[in-house]
C-alpha cells in the first residue's frame, strides 16, 4: 500500500510546487491613456514627470515603442483583448447596442482558469453583462463615474464613496490581500476608468501643474491641408467641441446629473476666474488647451500614485519576485496634436498604445522593443505565460518570446487596422489601413461623401506628424501598389475577405 501511494504523493507535491511557480500575472489598463503623457516615452511632456511609478516599472522591465490597436475605441479595443481576436471576427465593432459583446464567446480567462489560474477583473470593462471566466469581477456599469461609482458584480449593483482610480486600486488590493485563493497562480486586470473625458481629477490633486505652462504640439493649429474629408469632417476639434461646462468646467454643468459624476463644486474657484471670459479663437484655444491637459494630467497623477500603491505591496508581500506586471490601455489619445482630443483615426496618436512589461527574471531592466505589436497579442501572451493551450483561431502572436529578448525571425511586418463606428461620437469616417515601420496607407470609406473613397498615404520617417499626405501625389507609383497589395493580404490573413 505504502509503496503504491508514495509515487503518487511524489507527483502530487512536484504538481503543487510547479503550480506555485507559475507566475502571476497583474495587467493594469487604463481608459484613452496617450503614449505622450507617460515620461518613459519622452516627447514633449517628459520634463513634466508626469508618471514616475510607470517610468519605474519602465526601467525595471521592458518598454514597447510600437504596440497599436486593431480599432481605436474603448469597447472593441477590450474585447479584442479577451478574445485575442479582431473586431469583425469577435462582433464588438463599436461601442454601440448595435454591437453587443458576445460573452459565450471563447476569451483567454476562461482558458486561463481552466488551467489551475485564478482570475480577477476589476474596474472599467464597458461590455453590457455579466462577465465570464473570472472567479471574481466588479466592474463599472458602462463609462462608470469619476466619483462614488456603481459597480456591479455576481452580488448585483453596489455604490462605493470615493474617488474611482483610489477605489479600484483599493478592491485590487483586498482581492489579493483577502479573497483570492493563495494556493493557485493569479491573474489580476485591473482596469481604470480614468483618464477618460470629462477628466476629473481627485480632490487632494486640483492645483498640481496649475503655474506651470503645458507645452503645445507643433500641430495644434492644424488646418488639415493635403488631408482627406475625414480630418476635415470630425468632431472632435479643443476649439470647435470642447465644451466649456462639462470639458474643461469653466462654467456650471448642464445638470444634477453631472455634479454626481464629479463635475462639482471642486471646480468653483475655476468658474469663479473665468466668469468675465471674452478671448479670439487662438487665444481660446490655447487656455483651453491649458485646462485640457492639466486636468487629464491630474487624472493621471492619481493612475501612477496607485500603480505605485499596487507596487509597493507586491515588495511588501513578496509577491513582486513572481508577478509580472503589464501596463497598457485601450486606445492612444490626442493631447492636442492636429487640434484635437479623442481617438478613433489610424494616425499614430490613437492607433498607438502604451505597452510597459515587468516580468523578474525574464524582461531585461530598461529594455527598448520596437517591434510591431497589437492588442490582438494580449490574450495568446496571458495564455503562453501561464503554459496553458493558445486556440488555433486566436488572431494575435504571443510576446513572450520578445518579452525573453528574442523576437521570432518571422514576426510580423505590417499591421492592419479598422475602425467602424460612423455615423456616431465625433465624426470619424470608417477606415481600415496598413501600416509598417516606414509607410501607412489608410483608406476612408463609407455612408457619406456619397459613399467615395478616400486614400491617404505618409512617409512616418520623413513626416511623423503625420501633416503631409501623399496619396495624390503617388498614387501611381510602385509603393502605393505594393502596400495596397499588402493590405489585401492582410486582409485575406485575418479574414476580413
Ligand atoms: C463618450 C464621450 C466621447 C467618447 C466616447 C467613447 N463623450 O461618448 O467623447 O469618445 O464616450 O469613449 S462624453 O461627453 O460622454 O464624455 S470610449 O473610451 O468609451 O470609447
Ligand atoms: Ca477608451
Amino acid at each position: 500500500m505504502r509503496t503504491k501511494l508514495f509515487p503518487l504523493l511524489l507527483i502530487l507535491l512536484s504538481l503543487t510546487a510547479y503550480a506555485q511557480e507559475k507566475p502571476n500575472i497583474i495587467w493594469i489598463f487604463t481608459d484613452d491613456h496617450s503614449y505622450q503623457t507617460i515620461g518613459a516615452y519622452g516627447g514633449r511632456l517628459q520634463d513634466l514627470n508626469p508618471t514616475p511609478n510607470l517610468d519605474k516599472l519602465a526601467s525595471e522591465g521592458m518598454i514597447f515603442n510600437k504596440c497599436y490597436v486593431e480599432n481605436s475605441i474603448c469597447a472593441p479595443s477590450r474585447a479584442a483583448l479577451l478574445t485575442g481576436k479582431m473586431s469583425h471576427m469577435n462582433g464588438k465593432f463599436t461601442n454601440t447596442k448595435k454591437h453587443p459583446f458576445d460573452h459565450d464567446q471563447q476569451q483567454f480567462q476562461k482558458i486561463l482558469r481552466k488551467n489551475g489560474y485564478q482570475t480577477a477583473m476589476i474596474g472599467k470593462i464597458h461590455l453590457d453583462g455579466n462577465m465570464q471566466g473570472f472567479d471574481y469581477w466588479e466592474v463599472l456599469l458602462g463609462q462608470g463615474s469619476y466619483v462614488d461609482p456603481v459597480l456591479l458584480s455576481d452580488n448585483g449593483k453596489n455604490q462605493y464613496k470615493g474617488y474611482t482610480t483610489d477605489i479600484i486600486t483599493d478592491k485590487s488590493l483586498d482581492w489579493l490581500e483577502n479573497k483570492r485563493d493563495k494556493s493557485k497562480p493569479f491573474m489580476m486586470m485591473l482596469h481604470h476608468k480614468a483618464p477618460h473625458r470629462a477628466w476629473v481629477p481627485s480632490r487632494e490633486h486640483m492645483n498640481l501643474y496649475e503655474d506651470i505652462e503645458i507645452p503645445e504640439p507643433d500641430n495644434l493649429f492644424d488646418n488639415y491641408d493635403t488631408r482627406t474629408t475625414a480630418a476635415h469632417g470630425q468632431t472632435m476639434s479643443i476649439l470647435r467641441d470642447m465644451n466649456l461646462h462639462r470639458d474643461l468646467k469653466m462654467t456650471e454643468p448642464e445638470n444634477e446629473f453631472w455634479v454626481k459624476r464629479g463635475i462639482d463644486d471642486r471646480f468653483d474657484a475655476r468658474r469663479e476666474k473665468y466668469k468675465d471670459l471674452d478671448l479670439k479663437d487662438d487665444e481660446l484655444l490655447k487656455l483651453k488647451y491649458q485646462i485640457y491637459m492639466k486636468d487629464y494630467l491630474r487624472c493621471i497623477w492619481s493612475v501612477d500614485q496607485n500603480i505605485g500603491r499596487v507596487m509597493a505591496y507586491l515588495k511588501e508581500t513578496g509577491l513582486d519576485k513572481n508577478t509580472i506586471v503589464m501596463y497598457s490601455s485601450d486606445q492612444g489619445f490626442y493631447m492636442g496634436e492636429h487640434g484635437w482630443f479623442d481617438k478613433r483615426f489610424m494616425y499614430e496618436e490613437s492607433f498607438r498604445t502604451p505597452l510597459i512589461v515587468k516580468w523578474p527574471g525574464q524582461t531585461k531592466p530598461g529594455s527598448v522593443n520596437s517591434d510591431l505589436v497589437q492588442n490582438i497579442d494580449f490574450a495568446e501572451t496571458f495564455l503562453d505565460i501561464a503554459g496553458a493551450p493558445i486556440p488555433d483561431d486566436m488572431q494575435g502572436k504571443s510576446l513572450v518570446p520578445i518579452l525573453k529578448g528574442k523576437t521570432p525571425k518571422d514576426w510580423r511586418e505590417s499591421l492592419y487596422y479598422h475602425y467602424y463606428e460612423y455615423p456616431g461620437a465625433h465624426s470619424v469616417r470608417r477606415h481600415e489601413g496598413i501600416a509598417n515601420k516606414r509607410y501607412k496607407l489608410i483608406r476612408f470609406y463609407g455612408t457619406d461623401v456619397k459613399g467615395e473613397e478616400e486614400w491617404e498615404f505618409y512617409d512616418l520617417k520623413k513626416d511623423p506628424s503625420e501633416m503631409n499626405n501623399l496619396y495624390l501625389q503617388l498614387k501611381d507609383s510602385g509603393k502605393i501598389s505594393e502596400m495596397k497589395k499588402e493590405l489585401l493580404r492582410l486582409k485575406k490573413h485575418y479574414k476580413v475577405i
